[in-house]
Protein backbone atom coordinates (compact mmCIF):
# COMPACT_ATOMS: atom_id res chain seq x y z
CA UNK A 1 0.00 0.00 0.00
CA UNK A 2 1.34 3.23 -0.61
CA UNK A 3 2.32 5.82 1.90
CA UNK A 4 1.25 8.77 1.11
CA UNK A 5 -0.47 10.56 3.96
CA UNK A 6 -2.65 13.53 3.41
CA UNK A 7 -3.38 12.95 -0.60
CA UNK A 8 -5.58 16.17 -1.16
CA UNK A 9 -7.46 14.69 -4.21
CA UNK A 10 -10.35 11.72 -4.09
CA UNK A 11 -12.45 11.34 -6.74
CA UNK A 12 -15.78 9.16 -6.06
CA UNK A 13 -15.28 5.56 -7.68
CA UNK A 14 -19.17 5.05 -9.52
CA UNK A 15 -18.68 1.41 -7.93
CA UNK A 16 -18.76 2.86 -4.35
CA UNK A 17 -22.30 4.00 -5.16
CA UNK A 18 -23.28 1.12 -6.43
CA UNK A 19 -22.17 -0.55 -3.84
CA UNK A 20 -19.69 -2.25 -4.15
CA UNK A 21 -18.26 -3.83 -1.03
CA UNK A 22 -14.72 -3.70 -2.24
CA UNK A 23 -14.34 -0.75 -2.83
CA UNK A 24 -16.22 1.31 0.64
CA UNK A 25 -13.83 -0.92 2.39
CA UNK A 26 -11.19 0.81 0.50
CA UNK A 27 -12.59 3.96 0.75
CA UNK A 28 -12.88 3.42 4.86
CA UNK A 29 -9.30 2.65 5.02
CA UNK A 30 -8.01 5.24 3.42
CA UNK A 31 -10.23 7.32 5.84
CA UNK A 32 -9.07 5.18 9.01
CA UNK A 33 -5.35 4.83 7.84
CA UNK A 34 -5.46 9.06 7.42
CA UNK A 35 -4.19 8.35 3.68
CA UNK A 36 -6.40 11.19 2.41
CA UNK A 37 -6.63 14.81 3.89
CA UNK A 38 -9.41 15.05 6.53
CA UNK A 39 -12.84 16.09 4.80
CA UNK A 40 -11.98 15.47 1.22
CA UNK A 41 -14.13 12.26 0.97
CA UNK A 42 -16.91 14.04 2.43
CA UNK A 43 -16.56 17.32 0.49
CA UNK A 44 -16.82 15.24 -3.03
CA UNK A 45 -19.57 12.87 -1.77
CA UNK A 46 -21.22 15.94 -1.02
CA UNK A 47 -24.00 15.34 -3.70
CA UNK A 48 -24.57 11.75 -2.82
CA UNK A 49 -25.42 12.18 1.23
CA UNK A 50 -28.89 11.97 3.08
CA UNK A 51 -30.37 8.66 2.71
CA UNK A 52 -29.45 6.64 4.92
CA UNK A 53 -30.46 6.62 8.93
CA UNK A 54 -27.78 6.27 11.28
CA UNK A 55 -28.66 4.65 14.32
CA UNK A 56 -25.92 5.14 17.31
CA UNK A 57 -25.73 2.78 20.33
CA UNK A 58 -23.57 3.15 23.13
CA UNK A 59 -22.95 2.31 26.84
CA UNK A 60 -20.63 0.18 29.39
CA UNK A 61 -18.87 -2.30 28.05
CA UNK A 62 -20.62 -6.04 28.44
CA UNK A 63 -23.80 -3.66 28.33
CA UNK A 64 -24.82 -6.31 25.50
CA UNK A 65 -24.84 -3.60 22.78
CA UNK A 66 -23.44 -6.04 20.08
CA UNK A 67 -25.51 -8.96 21.20
CA UNK A 68 -28.76 -6.24 20.59
CA UNK A 69 -27.08 -4.98 17.36
CA UNK A 70 -27.45 -8.49 15.77
CA UNK A 71 -30.83 -9.32 17.02
CA UNK A 72 -31.82 -5.63 15.22
CA UNK A 73 -29.94 -6.81 11.98
CA UNK A 74 -31.91 -9.84 11.85
CA UNK A 75 -34.93 -8.18 11.76
CA UNK A 76 -33.37 -5.09 9.63
CA UNK A 77 -32.86 -7.43 7.29
CA UNK A 78 -36.48 -9.11 7.39
CA UNK A 79 -37.92 -5.21 7.03
CA UNK A 80 -35.82 -5.62 3.54
CA UNK A 81 -32.81 -3.18 4.19
CA UNK A 82 -29.30 -2.92 3.46
CA UNK A 83 -27.11 -2.49 7.10
CA UNK A 84 -23.98 -1.23 7.96
CA UNK A 85 -22.20 -1.33 11.39
CA UNK A 86 -19.09 0.21 12.25
CA UNK A 87 -18.05 -0.70 15.60
CA UNK A 88 -15.82 1.97 17.75
CA UNK A 89 -14.35 0.60 20.40
CA UNK A 90 -11.13 2.75 21.74
CA UNK A 91 -10.15 0.48 24.76
CA UNK A 92 -10.23 -2.74 23.15
CA UNK A 93 -7.09 -3.67 20.17
CA UNK A 94 -7.85 -5.19 17.09
CA UNK A 95 -6.29 -8.27 17.85
CA UNK A 96 -9.03 -9.21 20.75
CA UNK A 97 -11.50 -8.10 23.11
CA UNK A 98 -14.50 -6.92 22.36
CA UNK A 99 -13.63 -6.43 18.71
CA UNK A 100 -13.07 -9.75 17.97
CA UNK A 101 -15.67 -10.65 20.40
CA UNK A 102 -18.07 -8.33 18.02
CA UNK A 103 -17.43 -9.46 14.88
CA UNK A 104 -18.11 -13.53 16.34
CA UNK A 105 -21.45 -12.18 18.06
CA UNK A 106 -22.33 -10.55 14.51
CA UNK A 107 -21.22 -12.77 12.42
CA UNK A 108 -23.90 -15.02 11.71
CA UNK A 109 -25.38 -12.38 9.69
CA UNK A 110 -21.87 -10.44 8.99
CA UNK A 111 -21.70 -12.86 5.72
CA UNK A 112 -25.04 -11.82 4.57
CA UNK A 113 -24.90 -9.79 1.27
CA UNK A 114 -27.16 -7.09 3.01
CA UNK A 115 -25.12 -6.53 5.47
CA UNK A 116 -21.45 -4.62 5.99
CA UNK A 117 -19.75 -4.68 9.33
CA UNK A 118 -16.87 -3.29 10.00
CA UNK A 119 -14.28 -2.58 13.32
CA UNK A 120 -12.50 0.82 13.32
CA UNK A 121 -8.57 -0.14 14.98
CA UNK A 122 -8.51 3.31 17.04
CA UNK A 123 -4.81 1.91 18.30
CA UNK A 124 -5.51 4.42 21.43
CA UNK A 125 -5.70 7.44 19.53
CA UNK A 126 -8.71 9.28 19.83
CA UNK A 127 -8.01 12.36 18.89
CA UNK A 128 -10.17 12.84 15.23
CA UNK A 129 -12.07 9.86 15.78
CA UNK A 130 -15.30 11.23 15.82
CA UNK A 131 -14.67 13.28 12.35
CA UNK A 132 -12.79 10.44 10.76
CA UNK A 133 -15.85 8.35 12.03
CA UNK A 134 -18.53 11.39 10.43
CA UNK A 135 -16.04 10.86 6.98
CA UNK A 136 -16.68 6.75 7.08
CA UNK A 137 -20.60 6.96 7.80
CA UNK A 138 -20.75 9.42 4.37
CA UNK A 139 -18.75 6.70 2.66
CA UNK A 140 -21.80 3.91 3.96
CA UNK A 141 -24.46 6.71 3.35
CA UNK A 142 -23.33 7.07 -0.29
CA UNK A 143 -22.81 3.62 -0.72
CA UNK A 144 -26.45 3.13 -0.34
CA UNK A 145 -26.82 1.38 2.62
CA UNK A 146 -30.24 2.35 4.16
CA UNK A 147 -29.40 1.59 8.13
CA UNK A 148 -25.74 2.72 9.54
CA UNK A 149 -25.08 1.30 13.18
CA UNK A 150 -22.65 2.94 14.79
CA UNK A 151 -21.74 0.99 18.05
CA UNK A 152 -19.63 2.81 20.79
CA UNK A 153 -18.28 1.85 24.23
CA UNK A 154 -19.53 4.99 26.47
CA UNK A 155 -16.47 5.38 27.94
CA UNK A 156 -16.52 9.22 27.82
CA UNK A 157 -16.39 12.59 25.52
CA UNK A 158 -15.11 11.00 22.45
CA UNK A 159 -17.91 8.76 22.53
CA UNK A 160 -20.34 11.52 23.01
CA UNK A 161 -19.03 13.12 20.11
CA UNK A 162 -19.12 9.71 17.83
CA UNK A 163 -22.50 10.19 18.85
CA UNK A 164 -23.18 13.22 17.22
CA UNK A 165 -23.10 11.66 14.30
CA UNK A 166 -26.32 9.85 14.68
CA UNK A 167 -30.16 10.75 13.70
CA UNK A 168 -30.88 8.11 16.55
CA UNK A 169 -28.73 7.76 20.00
CA UNK A 170 -29.64 4.49 21.73
CA UNK A 171 -27.86 4.35 24.76
CA UNK A 172 -27.62 0.75 26.18
CA UNK A 173 -27.99 0.31 30.08
CA UNK A 174 -27.60 -3.57 31.79
CA UNK A 175 -29.69 -4.33 34.69
CA UNK A 176 -28.14 -2.88 38.07
CA UNK A 177 -28.69 0.72 39.01
CA UNK A 178 -24.12 0.83 39.39
CA UNK A 179 -24.25 0.56 35.48
CA UNK A 180 -27.08 3.32 34.74
CA UNK A 181 -25.23 5.68 37.06
CA UNK A 182 -21.91 4.98 35.42
CA UNK A 183 -23.49 6.15 32.01
CA UNK A 184 -24.73 9.63 33.89
CA UNK A 185 -21.56 10.12 35.25
CA UNK A 186 -20.44 10.12 31.45
CA UNK A 187 -22.65 12.14 30.22
CA UNK A 188 -24.08 10.14 27.67
CA UNK A 189 -27.90 10.00 29.28
CA UNK A 190 -27.95 13.38 28.32
CA UNK A 191 -27.75 12.47 24.34
CA UNK A 192 -30.19 9.62 24.57
CA UNK A 193 -33.15 9.93 22.20
CA UNK A 194 -34.02 6.19 23.99
CA UNK A 195 -32.64 4.31 26.96
CA UNK A 196 -32.74 0.51 26.44
CA UNK A 197 -32.30 -1.64 29.76
CA UNK A 198 -30.71 -4.36 27.64
CA UNK A 199 -30.90 -8.04 29.66
CA UNK A 200 -34.32 -7.72 30.59
CA UNK A 201 -34.31 -11.50 31.26
CA UNK A 202 -32.22 -10.83 33.91
CA UNK A 203 -33.39 -10.08 37.54
CA UNK A 204 -33.20 -6.59 38.64
CA UNK A 205 -34.13 -5.36 34.56
CA UNK A 206 -37.84 -3.95 35.91
CA UNK A 207 -36.46 -1.88 38.75
CA UNK A 208 -33.96 -0.28 36.37
CA UNK A 209 -36.36 0.60 34.03
CA UNK A 210 -38.41 2.34 37.00
CA UNK A 211 -35.26 4.00 37.88
CA UNK A 212 -34.09 5.30 34.65
CA UNK A 213 -37.69 6.57 34.65
CA UNK A 214 -37.92 7.82 37.64
CA UNK A 215 -34.07 9.96 36.54
CA UNK A 216 -35.96 11.30 33.36
CA UNK A 217 -38.80 12.90 35.34
CA UNK A 218 -36.57 14.54 37.42
CA UNK A 219 -35.06 16.50 34.29
CA UNK A 220 -37.49 19.06 32.37
CA UNK A 221 -40.27 17.82 31.27
CA UNK A 222 -40.86 17.34 27.11
CA UNK A 223 -42.64 20.18 25.69
CA UNK A 224 -44.80 19.72 22.83
CA UNK A 225 -43.92 18.17 19.71
CA UNK A 226 -40.46 17.28 21.38
CA UNK A 227 -39.52 13.95 21.81
CA UNK A 228 -39.94 12.50 25.02
CA UNK A 229 -37.38 9.95 25.77
CA UNK A 230 -38.83 6.28 26.14
CA UNK A 231 -37.07 3.73 28.40
CA UNK A 232 -37.79 0.15 26.86
CA UNK A 233 -36.16 -2.89 28.76
CA UNK A 234 -35.31 -5.56 25.99
CA UNK A 235 -33.34 -8.92 25.46
CA UNK A 236 -32.08 -9.86 22.58
CA UNK A 237 -33.12 -13.00 22.53
CA UNK A 238 -36.90 -11.96 22.29
CA UNK A 239 -37.54 -11.08 18.35
CA UNK A 240 -40.63 -9.06 20.16
CA UNK A 241 -38.60 -7.07 21.97
CA UNK A 242 -36.43 -6.16 19.35
CA UNK A 243 -39.69 -5.20 16.75
CA UNK A 244 -40.61 -3.09 19.55
CA UNK A 245 -37.25 -1.01 19.76
CA UNK A 246 -36.95 -0.72 16.14
CA UNK A 247 -40.70 0.54 15.91
CA UNK A 248 -39.84 3.41 18.48
CA UNK A 249 -36.81 4.19 16.31
CA UNK A 250 -38.61 4.13 13.17
CA UNK A 251 -41.08 6.56 15.42
CA UNK A 252 -37.67 8.72 16.58
CA UNK A 253 -36.62 8.91 13.03
CA UNK A 254 -39.92 10.34 11.68
CA UNK A 255 -39.56 13.05 14.19
CA UNK A 256 -36.16 13.96 13.89
CA UNK A 257 -35.06 13.15 10.35
CA UNK A 258 -32.22 11.29 8.79
CA UNK A 259 -28.91 13.11 8.07
CA UNK A 260 -28.47 15.07 10.87
CA UNK A 261 -25.10 15.24 10.66
CA UNK A 262 -25.70 16.95 7.30
CA UNK A 263 -27.43 19.99 9.21
CA UNK A 264 -24.85 20.62 10.95
CA UNK A 265 -22.49 21.10 8.03
CA UNK A 266 -21.09 24.59 7.04
CA UNK A 267 -23.20 25.13 3.92
CA UNK A 268 -20.95 26.38 1.10
CA UNK A 269 -21.21 29.92 0.76
CA UNK A 270 -24.08 31.34 -0.85
CA UNK A 271 -23.00 31.89 -4.70
CA UNK A 272 -23.16 35.03 -6.20
CA UNK A 273 -26.12 35.37 -9.28
CA UNK A 274 -25.49 32.97 -11.81
CA UNK A 275 -25.34 35.75 -14.05
CA UNK A 276 -22.49 37.63 -12.60
CA UNK A 277 -20.34 34.61 -12.78
CA UNK A 278 -20.69 33.30 -16.07
CA UNK A 279 -20.44 37.64 -17.04
CA UNK A 280 -17.06 37.09 -15.33
CA UNK A 281 -15.96 33.83 -16.43
CA UNK A 282 -16.73 34.41 -20.42
CA UNK A 283 -14.87 37.81 -19.90
CA UNK A 284 -11.88 36.26 -18.78
CA UNK A 285 -11.79 33.42 -20.97
CA UNK A 286 -12.45 36.79 -24.25
CA UNK A 287 -8.81 38.41 -22.37
CA UNK A 288 -6.40 35.53 -22.72
CA UNK A 289 -5.11 35.71 -25.96
CA UNK A 290 -3.74 31.95 -26.23
CA UNK A 291 -7.03 30.44 -25.83
CA UNK A 292 -8.51 32.76 -28.32
CA UNK A 293 -5.41 31.18 -30.64
CA UNK A 294 -6.10 27.80 -29.90
CA UNK A 295 -9.68 28.46 -31.09
CA UNK A 296 -11.29 27.61 -27.79
CA UNK A 297 -14.32 29.16 -26.18
CA UNK A 298 -16.15 29.10 -23.35
CA UNK A 299 -19.54 27.72 -23.52
CA UNK A 300 -21.44 27.52 -19.81
CA UNK A 301 -19.80 28.75 -16.11
CA UNK A 302 -20.59 29.10 -12.64
CA UNK A 303 -19.53 29.24 -9.55
CA UNK A 304 -16.52 26.26 -9.14
CA UNK A 305 -17.36 25.22 -12.70
CA UNK A 306 -16.76 25.80 -16.66
CA UNK A 307 -16.95 24.37 -19.81
CA UNK A 308 -14.74 24.89 -22.94
CA UNK A 309 -14.95 23.99 -26.57
CA UNK A 310 -12.90 23.41 -29.50
CA UNK A 311 -12.87 21.98 -32.90
CA UNK A 312 -9.88 19.82 -34.04
CA UNK A 313 -8.27 21.73 -36.67
CA UNK A 314 -5.13 21.97 -38.84
CA UNK A 315 -3.48 23.72 -36.23
CA UNK A 316 -3.89 21.07 -33.57
CA UNK A 317 -2.53 18.72 -34.50
CA UNK A 318 1.14 17.19 -34.18
CA UNK A 319 3.35 15.03 -36.64
CA UNK A 320 1.14 11.92 -36.26
CA UNK A 321 -1.46 13.42 -37.44
CA UNK A 322 -3.95 13.43 -34.48
CA UNK A 323 -4.79 16.29 -32.52
CA UNK A 324 -1.60 17.52 -30.05
CA UNK A 325 -1.25 16.87 -26.93
CA UNK A 326 -0.51 19.99 -25.51
CA UNK A 327 -3.75 21.64 -27.10
CA UNK A 328 -5.71 19.12 -25.20
CA UNK A 329 -4.01 19.98 -21.91
CA UNK A 330 -4.50 23.63 -22.92
CA UNK A 331 -8.71 23.25 -23.48
CA UNK A 332 -8.46 21.19 -20.02
CA UNK A 333 -6.33 23.98 -18.77
CA UNK A 334 -8.14 26.31 -19.55
CA UNK A 335 -11.35 25.08 -17.85
CA UNK A 336 -9.25 24.33 -14.85
CA UNK A 337 -8.34 28.15 -15.07
CA UNK A 338 -11.55 29.57 -15.71
CA UNK A 339 -13.40 27.16 -13.00
CA UNK A 340 -11.04 28.04 -10.43
CA UNK A 341 -11.02 31.93 -10.74
CA UNK A 342 -14.97 31.89 -11.26
CA UNK A 343 -15.17 32.80 -7.10
CA UNK A 344 -13.34 36.08 -8.37
CA UNK A 345 -10.37 35.57 -6.15
CA UNK A 346 -7.31 35.23 -8.37
CA UNK A 347 -6.69 30.96 -8.14
CA UNK A 348 -3.12 30.05 -9.33
CA UNK A 349 -2.22 26.88 -10.43
CA UNK A 350 0.15 24.60 -8.34
CA UNK A 351 -0.17 20.71 -9.96
CA UNK A 352 -1.92 19.57 -12.55
CA UNK A 353 -1.97 16.23 -14.18
CA UNK A 354 -3.61 14.54 -16.89
CA UNK A 355 -3.93 10.86 -18.95
CA UNK A 356 -4.59 11.07 -22.00
CA UNK A 357 -7.08 8.16 -23.04
CA UNK A 358 -7.47 8.16 -26.42
CA UNK A 359 -6.36 10.26 -29.33
CA UNK A 360 -8.61 12.79 -30.75
CA UNK A 361 -8.63 13.46 -34.57
CA UNK A 362 -9.20 16.49 -37.50
CA UNK A 363 -12.87 17.18 -37.17
CA UNK A 364 -13.85 16.36 -33.59
CA UNK A 365 -15.46 18.46 -31.37
CA UNK A 366 -14.08 18.55 -27.97
CA UNK A 367 -15.34 20.02 -24.67
CA UNK A 368 -13.97 20.04 -21.41
CA UNK A 369 -16.07 20.54 -18.35
CA UNK A 370 -14.17 21.55 -15.01
CA UNK A 371 -15.89 20.64 -11.67
CA UNK A 372 -14.78 21.73 -7.82
CA UNK A 373 -13.97 18.48 -6.03
CA UNK A 374 -12.88 20.61 -2.98
CA UNK A 375 -11.80 23.97 -1.86
CA UNK A 376 -10.83 25.53 1.32
CA UNK A 377 -9.73 28.81 2.04
CA UNK A 378 -6.40 28.32 0.65
CA UNK A 379 -6.57 25.49 -2.05
CA UNK A 380 -9.33 23.96 -4.39
CA UNK A 381 -9.19 20.59 -6.36
CA UNK A 382 -10.61 20.35 -9.90
CA UNK A 383 -11.45 17.37 -11.84
CA UNK A 384 -11.56 18.20 -15.99
CA UNK A 385 -12.98 15.71 -18.53
CA UNK A 386 -12.63 15.90 -21.86
CA UNK A 387 -14.84 14.60 -24.26
CA UNK A 388 -15.51 14.10 -27.93
CA UNK A 389 -19.14 15.36 -29.44
CA UNK A 390 -20.03 11.27 -29.37
CA UNK A 391 -19.63 11.07 -25.42
CA UNK A 392 -16.00 9.29 -25.59
CA UNK A 393 -13.66 10.41 -23.10
CA UNK A 394 -10.38 11.57 -24.40
CA UNK A 395 -8.68 12.69 -21.25
CA UNK A 396 -8.72 13.30 -17.58
CA UNK A 397 -6.85 16.08 -15.76
CA UNK A 398 -6.82 17.19 -12.20
CA UNK A 399 -5.99 20.50 -10.96
CA UNK A 400 -5.20 21.92 -7.60
CA UNK A 401 -4.61 26.09 -7.41
CA UNK A 402 -3.40 28.16 -4.51
CA UNK A 403 -6.48 30.44 -3.82
CA UNK A 404 -4.69 34.13 -3.43
CA UNK A 405 -6.70 37.26 -1.44
CA UNK A 406 -6.25 38.89 -4.77
CA UNK A 407 -9.34 40.11 -6.36
CA UNK A 408 -9.68 39.37 -9.91
CA UNK A 409 -10.56 42.66 -11.93
CA UNK A 410 -11.58 42.51 -15.21
CA UNK A 411 -14.09 44.44 -17.45
CA UNK A 412 -16.81 42.33 -17.95
CA UNK A 413 -17.90 42.54 -21.04
CA UNK A 414 -21.23 42.26 -22.53
CA UNK A 415 -20.85 39.50 -24.34
CA UNK A 416 -23.88 36.88 -25.29
N1 LIG B 1 -29.17 -12.76 29.58
C1 LIG B 1 -28.83 -11.95 28.59
N2 LIG B 1 -27.53 -11.79 28.31
C2 LIG B 1 -27.18 -10.95 27.31
C3 LIG B 1 -28.17 -10.26 26.54
N3 LIG B 1 -27.53 -9.49 25.62
C4 LIG B 1 -26.23 -9.69 25.81
N4 LIG B 1 -26.00 -10.57 26.81
C5 LIG B 1 -24.68 -11.05 27.28
O1 LIG B 1 -23.93 -9.97 27.79
C6 LIG B 1 -22.54 -10.13 27.50
C7 LIG B 1 -22.00 -8.89 26.84
O2 LIG B 1 -22.65 -8.71 25.58
P1 LIG B 1 -22.06 -7.83 24.41
O3 LIG B 1 -23.13 -7.80 23.38
O4 LIG B 1 -20.73 -8.29 24.01
O5 LIG B 1 -21.90 -6.43 25.12
P2 LIG B 1 -21.18 -5.09 24.56
O6 LIG B 1 -19.82 -5.06 25.17
O7 LIG B 1 -22.04 -3.99 25.09
O8 LIG B 1 -21.14 -5.16 23.07
C8 LIG B 1 -22.45 -11.37 26.64
O9 LIG B 1 -22.04 -12.45 27.44
C9 LIG B 1 -23.84 -11.57 26.14
O10 LIG B 1 -24.15 -12.93 25.89
C10 LIG B 1 -29.56 -10.48 26.87
O11 LIG B 1 -30.50 -9.91 26.27
N5 LIG B 1 -29.81 -11.32 27.90
MG1 LIG C 1 -19.57 -4.74 21.73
Amino acid sequence: MSKRPHQPIWTVPPALLAGDRRVVARAISQIEHGELAPGVVSAALRAHLGHAHVLGITGAPGAGKSTLVHAMLGELLARGQRIAVVAVDPSSPVSGGAVLGDRVRMGQHGAHPDVFIRSLATRGHLGGLSSSTEEIVDVLDAAGFDTIIIETVGAGQSEVEIMRVADTRIVACPPGLGDSVQAIKAGILEIADLLVVTKSDLPGADSTVRDLKDMLHLRAKPVDGQWPVPVLGTCAEHPADVAALLDCVAEHLALAGRAQRLRARPVPKAAPAPGDVKARVLAMAAADPFVRSLGITCTEAGAGTATVAMTVGAQHLNFNGTCHGGAIFTLADTAFGLASNSHGKMAAGIDAHITYQQAARAGDHLRAHATEISRSRKLAIYRIDVTRGDGAVISSFTGTVYVTGVDITLPVQETM
